[in-house]
């Protein structure tokens, strides 16, 4: 059996789990968002992670139903969170470039968040420029609807892609997240450092709040802080884990 097989009803049996990891303002130490980040529990292959699953279901098109689910499934776990007496957080959800070109996916999101009760000022969605890149005009047009329903819009990955800065003002996204290649090397290699510094000042000009990913030492963390970061995310924090655990860290609101 493949594993394109086995991804096929995957969801009925309930084999998909979300892990969420923590987003940190730099200055305040506190927990702003949480990324939700699916993971495939295989009865026999035991946990898939995502970078094996995910480009099979974006060719065969089961990623747009497991992104609806993990979608409905973050949104609930933040409304959750709320209910729970915590301090309001933003969830922040991956789409894939077979969702964003659904006709539906704003009434889809739409609906979530009216059957969840979550406010959508609590969501907050990545996009990869490599994928706004293939109908720009169209991408612009979901951008901007996504953005009238008051949802964040944040650009993962960021410095990877065929970033064009001239396509990067049209879109109308909130944060950049830098991809972890550079904040890995930013303390040994001066060029990754360079191409943190260059991405942080262009989101301080284009007035875009900046998240490092991929953060693991206190070194990177001080040094990105210094440099005008606004959020941090990584293993130094914690790496990605299921709700029960996430909870403990966040902080009641009285
Ligand atoms: O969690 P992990 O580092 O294993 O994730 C690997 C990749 O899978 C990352 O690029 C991440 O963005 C992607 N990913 C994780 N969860 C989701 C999801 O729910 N939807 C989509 N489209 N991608 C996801
Ligand atoms: O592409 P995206 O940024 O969504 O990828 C998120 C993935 O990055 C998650 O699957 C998570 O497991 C991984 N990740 C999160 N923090 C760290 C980190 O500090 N170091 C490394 N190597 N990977 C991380
Ligand atoms: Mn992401
Ligand atoms: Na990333």
């Amino acid at each position: 059996l493949t594993l394109e097989n086995e991804l096929h009803g995957a969801l009925e049996r309930n084999e998909m789990l979300v892990y969420y990891q923590p987003l940190i303002d730099l200055h305040s130490g506190h927990i702003t968002a949480m990324e939700a980040l699916v993971r495939w529990q295989h009865p026999t292959l035991g946990m898939i992670s995502p970078a094996k699953f995910i480009p099979i279901a974006e060719a065969n098109g089961a990623i747009v139903q497991i992104g609806e689910w993990v979608l409905r499934t973050a949104c609930a776990q933040n409304r959750a969170w709320q209910l729970a007496g915590f301090t309001p957080i933003r969830i922040s959800v991956n789409l894939s470039a077979r969702q964003f070109e659904q006709p539906y996916l704003v009434e889809v999101i739409n609906q979530i968040l009216e059957e969840t009760g979550l406010q959508a000022s609590d969501l907050e969605l990545e996009v990869t420029e490599s994928f706004l890149m293939g109908d720009i005009e169209r991408s612009v047009k979901t951008l901007k609807q996504l953005r009238e329903l008051g949802i964040w819009l944040a650009l993962d990955d960021f410095g990877t892609g065929y970033s064009s800065l001239n396509y990067l003002k049209r879109f109308p996204v909130n944060m950049l997240k830098i991809d972890r290649s550079f904040v890995q090397d930013v303390m040994s290699n001066p060029d990754s450092a360079a191409v943190t510094n260059a991405i942080i000042a262009l989101a301080k000009s284009l007035r875009l709040s900046i998240t490092a990913e991929g953060v693991e030492t206190q070194e990177q963390l001080d040094y990105l802080r210094m440099q005008g970061c606004d959020e941090g995310q990584g293993f130094y924090f914690s790496c990605p884990v299921p709700a029960d655990i996430i909870a403990p860290m966040l902080q009641k609101t009285s």
